[in-house]
């Protein structure tokens, strides 16, 4: 639990926040969605939306807590003086949104950095956070020590398997370099459990295994927008969120599941890039 911050009130905030933004990211894809400009390569796109979702998020923000920071993925930065700094992703899985799939959703969390174990390695740690997929209209949502909640339903994870009957979501980056190395790490992976699933939001890949939907999920080169509130939701729910060895889950590695099977992916895993 975290004492000096009402964490099941700012969990509260980030659902609203999400839903409400989302309901207006849903509205704009029927109308049309088109790139306005891109990152790291000419396939990691940001649409209006995006940039017009993540004002949204700010302005509620600032109205709401005023005082503390907020880093988003579309370049909201500020800093605050409670401890609490919020990470949002406005639209994470932007490639499924331009092309009208239903994988996006709109990250919310509130985060502090007081090195208290579920700390990513970006140095933050998640108290409260939610999640909202527009295109089925669930709200996934979770706050420190409360619990993972699907509409307000208790969420309790995925059940353990066996890697050969693990049902293994994972995604890959926007560059040539790290798709190709990726691949190797697929190619190693894949015979060695049920199936792949590559939805293409981090987000919804960790609430759908906190909802149980899948078994296992990892991925490299995530960044804190694109995890911070899922991975809280998916621990909230019992499942085991970390990175390779003793390395804090973030942007090296992410690698969820129940106790066991996450375990023998992070081996298989490791196995795969000393090979590399
Ligand atoms: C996405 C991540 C996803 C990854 C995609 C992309 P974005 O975030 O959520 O896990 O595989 O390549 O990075 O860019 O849609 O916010």
């Amino acid at each position: 639990m975290t004492d000096s911050v009402d964490v099941a009130a700012l969990a509260e905030i980030a659902g609203s926040l999400a839903r409400e933004v989302g309901e207006g990211v849903r509205a704009q894809r029927a109308v049309g969605v088109t790139v306005a400009q891109t990152k790291s390569s000419l396939t990691d796109v940001v649409t209006a939306a995006d940039q017009e979702a993540e004002r949204l998020l700010a302005a509620g923000l600032r109205r709401l807590r005023p005082h503390d920071g907020l880093l988003g993925e579309e370049g909201a930065s500020t800093a605050g003086t409670t401890g609490v700094t919020w990470v949002v992703d406005p639209i994470d899985g932007t490639v499924n949104y331009l092309y009208d799939l239903p994988a996006y959703a709109v990250s919310v969390a509130a985060t502090v950095e007081d090195g208290a174990p579920g700390t990513m390695s970006d140095g933050r740690r998640a108290v409260a956070g939610a999640v909202y997929v527009p295109s089925s209209g669930e709200l996934f949502t979770a706050w420190d020590g409360g619990g993972a909640y699907l509409d307000g339903e208790r969420l309790s994870g995925p059940t353990d398997t066996e890697l050969g009957s693990t049902l293994l979501a994972t995604g890959f980056g926007y560059t040539v370099e790290r798709r190709t190395e990726q691949a190797e790490v697929l190619r190693h992976v894949l015979p060695r459990v049920r199936d792949i699933r590559r939805m293409g939001s981090a987000a919804v890949d960790l609430c759908m295994l906190a909802a149980g939907r899948l078994d296992a999920y990892y991925e490299r080169g995530l960044q804190p927008w694109d995890y911070a509130a899922a991975a809280l939701i998916a621990r909230e729910a019992g499942v085991v969120v970390r990175g390779l060895g003793d390395n804090r889950a973030g942007e090296e590695l992410l690698i969820a599941g129940a106790r066991g099977v996450s375990a023998e992916l992070a081996t298989l895993i490791a196995e795969a890039y000393r090979r590399l």
